[in-house]
């Protein structure tokens, strides 16, 4: 038996550590306990030198060394290499791609009236359906709305031209690049469907055209998923403003039926936190006091920054909400959810609850979510868990006491706000003037994951840390945004973690929001939200006509695990922006991919940075990752000209 990591070297979050500690004295596995025993990896798998795409392998190959130089289809290292990228960007993409689709296709029925929500934000929906170019004239609401979700869900269906949502948001300086290059996405699943063939057995063999291959995965993500998702949400939820919460374990409540809500679609979510409302009273009847919402993972931000609701945990440590004994239900849809959960909640009177046809665990409870019928769905689980409530045994109890209070909800609507107060004919140019007088030296978006091979919370904290220090601007998304949340970085604490310039600006902005400073890290939202900190940049480089690459902009996922981080990043970098990673990509296997990531534009060959402006940044220590991207900052300063 492998053996088990000290709880301090584990996380750097004290209730963490100490529920781990529960929940090895009660032989209770997590994934932490889990990621030690797995710890001797595959050298192969881990260089993206292990192929099984057809049942002539799986061929492993060694590039350099005395074993075989080839595949039995005779492909390469580099081959090998790219192929086994692209897999995980068609995983990244595909995930965000479908939960895109799922909010068009619940915006469509709620147009329609066969959905009980209702269009919360019309001057969203007024200003998307404008930029699609829709005819609005005497339409009402509902039909602006169906409008809206048929050019969305067009985005999954058509068969020629560019996808809608890259017309609309896609910035024209890099949409030249694209075309050029021939990447620019016709609509996700045609080209979810031409990566999967491409990558199989027998298809594309050119290393450099599969990384092309992965780029448009990239672009489906960023423009099928992030800005599909956070635009259509808004719409139907609300574009985030600024709110209040309070983040780490210490947020249930052992007075109260305690429901988490993990996973990634709001959907659901947000009509179980209607639904705990209205059945509020039946709680009193079973002996609570009330019924308490706390938020897992994305799901978890995308309750928090629209209603506020206090969040429990990130990723890595998801086990561990159960392990408290004071959890009624963890409902879960789609993404992130570890099947390890059922496993700990079975030691517990913990009801697991799965919510999608196509994602269920084994000895789970399933109720089906299907828009039309949310409310029914909603009030069910909410009433299981009141049910749930008497079967908890007191004796196994166990809350950690405290909570971090955190400050979020900086869309780019917000933000814009607090700065038109400022300057109302120009909401930017206070950010603009401060970045080229050098308040602020640069932005960073930390975002991306947790992940319980890593230390948790080290990473994120030390890279937002180490650049706030240095005057760099933090906006977060993600479970990394949980990360900087709890360790102080979401409230007026956090400003002795800023250098001079920027704790002044962040005074100054922070009196216009009615706050006595913003907070150092902007929490922008949840995965798909990484459509925000870009449309900033976007709208930043329109103002000063430059391409986004030439913004002294950055991003760092200093702790992910997720496919999906790299497709976000891969997105980031096909706008030109750098993107830090801090955990092994896995294409060490071939030079040539390597060198295309991570070289820059003066190197030999071809390169990410030559081609859209941005590179990768590969590198495990957060100090030395915030010294590369802070030279990568002023590199762009220079070329920008200030
Ligand atoms: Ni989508 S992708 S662990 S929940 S951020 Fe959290 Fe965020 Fe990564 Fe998953
Ligand atoms: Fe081996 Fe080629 Fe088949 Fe991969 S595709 S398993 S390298 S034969």
């Amino acid at each position: 038996m492998a053996k088990l990591r000290e709880p301090e070297e584990v996380s750097m979050d004290t209730q963490i550590q100490h529920m781990l500690t529960v929940a090895r004295s009660r032989g209770i596995e997590t994934a932490f306990d889990r990621a030690d025993q797995t710890s001797a990896r595959c050298p192969f798998g881990s260089a993206g030198l292990c192929c099984r795409s057809c049942l002539e392998g799986p061929c492993r190959i060694v590039p350099n060394g005395s074993g075989p130089r080839r595949g039995v289809c005779g492909a390469d290292a580099d081959t090998l290499v790219a192929r086994s990228l692209l897999n995980t960007m068609i995983q990244g993409a595909s995930g965000h791609a479908e939960h895109g689709r799922e909010v068009a296709a619940a915006l469509l029925k709620t147009a329609e009236g066969k959905a009980p929500y209702v269009i919360r934000d019309v001057g969203k929906l007024m200003q998307v359906a404008k930029g699609l170019n829709l005819e609005m004239e005497g339409k009402s609401i509902n039909e602006v709305a169906k409008a809206v979700a048929l050019a969305a869900l067009e985005d999954f269906q058509k068969h020629e031209g560019v996808m809608n949502w890259i017309e609309y948001r896609g910035h024209h300086k890099s949409r030249e690049i694209w075309d050029k290059l021939g990447i620019t996405p016709v609509n996700a699943h045609l080209e979810i469907a031409k990566a999967v063939t491409r990558n199989a057995m027998g298809g594309d063999a050119d290393p450099l055209n599969l990384l092309l291959g992965s780029v448009t995965m990239g672009l489906v993500d960023g423009y099928s998923g992030l800005h599909l998702s956070s635009d259509l949400q808004d719409i139907l939820f609300g574009t985030p403003k600024a709110v209040k919460f309070n983040y780490s374990l210490g947020v249930l409540d052992e007075k109260q039926i305690n429901i988490a809500v993990h996973g990634h679609i709001p959907l659901l979510s947000e009509k179980i936190v209607e639904w705990a409302q209205i059945l509020e009273r039946k709680a009193l009847t079973v002996g609570a006091e009330g019924i308490n919402i706390v938020g897992v993972c994305c799901t978890g931000n995308e309750l928090l920054m629209r209603q506020g609701v206090h969040a429990a945990s990130s990723f890595s440590s998801q086990e561990l909400v159960i392990v408290t004994g004071a959890l009624e239900a963890m409902v879960v849809d789609i993404q992130c959810i570890m099947p390890g959960i059922q496993q700990v909640a079975e030691c517990y009177h913990t009801e697991i609850i799965t919510t999608m046809p196509h994602v269920k665990i084994a000895g789970a409870t399933h109720v089906n979510f299907e828009p039309e019928y949310a409310d029914d769905a909603a009030r069910e689980i909410v009433e299981r868990a009141i049910r749930n409530f008497a079967k908890r045994d007191p004796a196994k109890v166990v809350i950690p006491g405290g909570s971090v209070e955190a400050h979020a909800g900086f869309s780019v609507e917000q933000i814009c706000e607090v700065t038109a107060k400022i300057n109302a004919d120009k909401p930017l140019q206070p950010l603009i003037d401060a970045i080229k007088n050098g308040a602020i030296r640069g932005v960073a978006a930390v975002i991306g994951c947790t992940n319980p091979r890593e230390p948790q919370d080290i990473g994120n904290v030390t890279v937002a840390r180490e650049l706030l220090k240095n005057n760099v601007l933090i906006v977060t998304t993600g479970c990394a945004a949980h990360s900087l949340a709890k360790f102080g970085l979401m409230n007026e604490g956090g400003l002795e973690a800023c250098g001079d310039s920027l704790k002044a600006l962040l005074r100054q902005l922070g009196q216009h929001a009615g706050l006595s400073a913003l907070p150092p890290a902007l929490h922008m939202g949840s995965c798909v939200d990484n459509s925000r900190p870009l449309d900033l940049l976007s709208a930043i480089a329109d103002e000063l006509d430059v391409p986004i690459s030439s913004l002294p902009a950055v991003g760092s996922c200093p702790e992910t695990h997720s496919p999906k981080a790299l497709t976000i990043g891969t997105y980031f970098m096909a706008h030109g922006v750098d993107v830090h990673v801090g955990v092994d990509p896995q294409v060490s296997g071939s030079n040539l991919v390597t060198r295309t990531l991570t070289g820059s534009r003066e190197d030999k060959g071809i390169t990410m940075d030559g081609l859209f402006g941005g590179k990768l940044i590969v590198e495990i220590d957060p100090v030395k990752a915030a010294a590369v991207l802070l030279e990568r900052i002023d590199i762009k300063r220079r070329t920008l000209g200030i």
